[in-house]
């Protein structure tokens, strides 16, 4: 267990918060929201976080945990879908609040699965609705209205992380559930996750952003480099980017490496900015055959 590491307090509060909900709902954008910093990778496709991810969010009162985890999985087809379930229930298991975040639709099979698993669990759970930018105002009232028949949710709190509508209201609301106990983690710690981890998540994202179809379901990323220069001279990073077949090596690399370059130049002005130092990145590609089902590769790259 976490030991406390503030001193004497009253009536703060802390603990662990587990964002959860369908693929692409918003969870990671939210999160990021939230912290008022990137910290989770986002894209456009569902089922981009595989792992979860911790950022702590510190407010006047209270200190939350925030945990990012990857979107809600049926049934897994292999290794991966499987490592990416249990990283779900382990964050589920571990809360001390749950946030269901959920578009702004009726619940679907997905969010009433999620709710069955919410409901055995004795802890308080919030419902985001998410991504209220996208619908008019009146449409949201018969959903919450929907939701609340269907769990006895402690709040529903409808927010838009795109206009940072509705962050302030949840952020409370999470403070507020959190059991009375003081700092689990120190002030000046923002993640549980390495800079060198970040960074090959920052290529994933762009990964995702870039391919279509199954390349980027089928790519993982390690650092295998991550050296820290003084001053001036970039930091140099190294990282191998594992594909499934040699069409999917092809595909990656594209024309003349143009492909690839593009993934780099724009993952490293992220890597910059996350690390506020110049940063040299060398990209290679490797296939390594059905790394999906390879249970030793999937724990060693998440
Ligand atoms: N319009 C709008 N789009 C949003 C909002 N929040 C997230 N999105 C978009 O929704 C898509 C998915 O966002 P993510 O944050 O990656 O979603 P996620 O739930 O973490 O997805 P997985 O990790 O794949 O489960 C991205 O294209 C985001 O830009 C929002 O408040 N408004
Ligand atoms: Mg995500």
């Amino acid at each position: 267990m976490l030991g406390s590491v503030s001193g004497q307090t009253t009536n703060f509060r802390s603990g662990l918060v587990a964002i959860v909900g369908r693929a692409n709902v918003g969870k990671s954008t939210l999160l990021n929201a939230l912290l008022g910093q990137k910290l989770s990778i986002v894209s456009a496709k569902p089922h981009t976080t595989r792992h979860r991810l911790l950022g702590v969010l510190n407010g006047s009162d209270f200190q939350a945990a925030l945990i990012d985890t990857p979107g809600f999985l049926r049934k897994g087809r292999d290794q991966l879908d499987a490592a990416m379930a249990r990283q779900l229930s382990g964050a589920l298991g571990d809360a001390h609040v749950i946030v269901l975040a959920a578009e702004p639709r009726y619940p679907g099979d997905v969010e009433r699965a999620l709710i069955e698993q919410i409901a055995s669990v004795d802890v308080p759970a919030l419902l985001a609705l998410t991504k209220t930018d996208t619908i008019a105002r009146q449409k949201l009232l018969p959903v919450m209205a929907r939701y609340a028949e269907t769990h006895p949710f402690a709040e529903i709190v409808p927010v838009s992380a795109l206009e940072r509508d509705g962050l302030t209201p949840l952020a409370e609301a999470i403070g507020a559930h959190l059991p009375e106990q003081d700092a689990l983690f120190p002030p000046e710690m923002f993640t549980d996750r390495t800079t060198r981890f970040l960074v090959g998540e920052l290529v994933r994202e762009k990964i995702f952003e870039h391919y279509a179809h199954e390349v980027p379901y089928d790519t993982a990323v390690e650092v295998v480099t991550f050296e820290e220069r003084e001053g001036e001279a970039p930091d140099y990073i190294r990282a191998v980017v594992y594909v499934d077949t040699p069409s999917q090596k092809r595909l990656l690399i594209g024309k003349g490496g143009g492909a690839l370059k593009e993934v780099g130049v724009l993952a490293r002005s992220e890597i910059e900015a996350l690390t506020g130092r110049p940063a040299f990145l060398e990209l290679w590609v490797k296939v390594n055959t059905r790394w999906r089902r390879k249970a030793g590769f999937i724990q060693r790259t998440l």
